[in-house]
């Protein structure tokens, strides 16, 4: 069988638009299928025999195989069509790192709020207090790295930043405050100009 990649995706998660943005920006032929994570989609038991954890993003890749969780879907993206990953063993490791640091230690906090906020409509006191110190220290960990350089994994862009911006971005609809982090405040915006996706707005 081969056929087109298909992307599962729905556009209010980070995870997906992480997969999303690195097929387009390395101009990949893809089908993206839009599904609604809200109202069950996921569950169904179509989607369940295709991927039995019921998340999204899931991939089908042109020879029917599949593959889950998003990080690992954009290396593969980056494997196959040259682009975003640095050539060097120590380089691409760099890369790695970050991707396991944002499943660990950003994405559980600084998405995880937001989602409850925005998308459950859940009060702070539903939500872990330890989720806002512990979503500010990974906050301040990326600024004191982008002080020194342009790309959260040197001078360049990787999937390192496509993986961390998803949620940095819109880390105001869990309620964090980007100003007192402007290394990453131009960061966003440089990330997003090279991706040409628009800025997210702030409530006012
Ligand atoms: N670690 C996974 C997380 C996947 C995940 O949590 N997906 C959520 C959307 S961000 C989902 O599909 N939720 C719907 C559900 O669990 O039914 C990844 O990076 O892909």
């Amino acid at each position: 069988m081969s056929r087109k990649l298909q992307i599962y995706g729905d556009p209010i998660s980070g995870n997906c638009l992480k997969t999303k943005w690195t097929a387009d920006y390395l101009g990949v032929d893809y089908e993206w299928i839009a599904l609604d994570i809200r109202t069950g989609d996921t569950r169904t038991d179509e989607f369940l025999a295709i991927n039995p954890f019921g998340q999204v993003p899931t991939a089908v890749l042109p020879d029917g195989r599949i593959l889950t969780q998003s990080n690992a879907i954009m290396v593969y993206l980056a494997e196959t069509n040259d682009g975003l990953l640095p050539g060097g063993p120590y380089q691409r490791a760099q890369v790695f790192k970050w991707l396991f640091w944002e499943q660990n230690s950003h994405e559980p906090y600084i998405a995880g709020r937001r989602y409850r906020k925005t998308y459950l409509g859940h009060d702070d006191s539903k939500i872990d207090a330890e989720w806002i110190p512990r979503g500010n220290a990974a906050l301040a960990l990326m600024d004191e790295a982008l002080g020194k350089s342009d790309y959260i994994a040197g001078d360049v862009l990787t999937l390192a930043d496509i993986s961390l911006v998803a949620y940095t971005r819109v880390a105001h609809e869990g309620g964090f405050d980007l100003s007192d982090y402007a290394a990453v405040r131009a960061w966003i915006s440089r990330v997003e100009g090279d991706l040409s996706i628009n800025p997210v707005p702030e409530a006012s």
